[in-house]
């Protein structure tokens, strides 16, 4: 199974559960495909969701959007850069771990790469979602709306974002694997996220703004025992 979930329990009182979740880039039901595999999932405040660039290869985004505009980056939102994988590549793949901050909104993401033979990613349906609603805005709706768009605008590079955040940058980008505008900087509570390098993207206009206030503290985390376990 390449779909893995962990558990971690509180110490001492079951009030919360963190769900660790990994989502594949450029995969669908494991095999490669211009998709987020699983594409939409649930997870708890604390929990971390680990994308895993080991898809189709090529070059793919995190980016963060919002359900009525699905293929353009969401003010203030996370965006993990474009990250290349080249064909035959072999692991350890880069990985990228966003922590959920709120757990009561949906956080909604696409793929930027508007190159390659088939077209922008996004349009093809290259979209998923976290704690996505049950009915009306669901992810099947915000995928069909993605595959009905005219054209994708391109993120900028960002650790924190919009109910979730990363405390560092996708990586390893070492060996055959390269990133393009991705975030800089160790640190996710919103101080030092914002910072780019590497290539801008040449396609669109980004509205995506520099996530320099809004400092948010994933606390508690600590209270996490490290007992976890695999649930599949
Ligand atoms: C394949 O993935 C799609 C999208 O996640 C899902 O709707 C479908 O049920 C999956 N099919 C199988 C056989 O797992
Ligand atoms: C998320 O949780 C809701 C119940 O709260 C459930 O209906 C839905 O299927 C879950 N979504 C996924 C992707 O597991
Ligand atoms: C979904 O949309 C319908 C029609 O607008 C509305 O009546 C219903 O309350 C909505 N459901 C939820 C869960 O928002
Ligand atoms: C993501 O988290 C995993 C598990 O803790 C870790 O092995 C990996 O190095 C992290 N990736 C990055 C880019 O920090
Ligand atoms: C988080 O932000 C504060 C300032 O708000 C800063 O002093 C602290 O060093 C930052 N934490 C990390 C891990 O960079
Ligand atoms: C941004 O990154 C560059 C290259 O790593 C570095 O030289 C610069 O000091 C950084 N700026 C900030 C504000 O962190
Ligand atoms: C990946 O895509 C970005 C955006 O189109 C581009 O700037 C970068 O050069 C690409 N990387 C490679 C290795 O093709
Ligand atoms: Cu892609």
């Amino acid at each position: 199974m390449r779909f893995s979930t962990s558990v971690s329990a509180l110490a001492f009182a079951a009030v919360a559960l963190a769900q660790d979740v990994t989502i594949h880039v450029g995969s669908q039901n494991g095999t490669s495909a211009l998709a987020f595999d699983p594409p939409s999932v649930n997870a708890t405040k604390g929990s971390v969701i680990t994308f895993v660039f080991d898809g189709m290869p090529g070059n793919h985004t995190v980016a963060q959007s919002a359900f009525n505009k699905p293929c353009e980056p969401l003010a203030n939102g996370f965006d993990s850069g474009f990250i290349f994988v080249p064909k035959g590549a072999s692991g350890p793949f880069p990985t990228w771990n966003l922590t959920i901050t709120d757990d009561t909104k949906p956080i909604w993401f696409y793929c930027a790469q508007t190159g390659g033979t088939a077209g922008p990613h996004c349009l093809n349906g290259m979209v998923g979602a976290i704690n996505a609603a049950k009915s009306n805005n669901t992810f099947d709706a915000f995928q069909s709306l993605a595959k009905g768009q005219s054209s994708v605008v391109a993120p900028s590079p960002a650790l924190s974002g919009v109910n979730a955040l990363a405390s560092a940058a996708p990586g390893p980008l070492t060996g055959s694997f390269s990133g393009a505008a991705v975030p800089t900087g160790t640190s996710g509570n919103g101080t030092s996220g914002s910072n780019s390098t590497g290539t801008s993207t040449t396609t669109g206009t980004s509205t995506g703004k520099p996530n320099g206030a809004g400092a948010i503290q994933i606390s508690g985390l600590t209270a996490f025992v490290a007992a976890a376990f695999g649930i599949v």
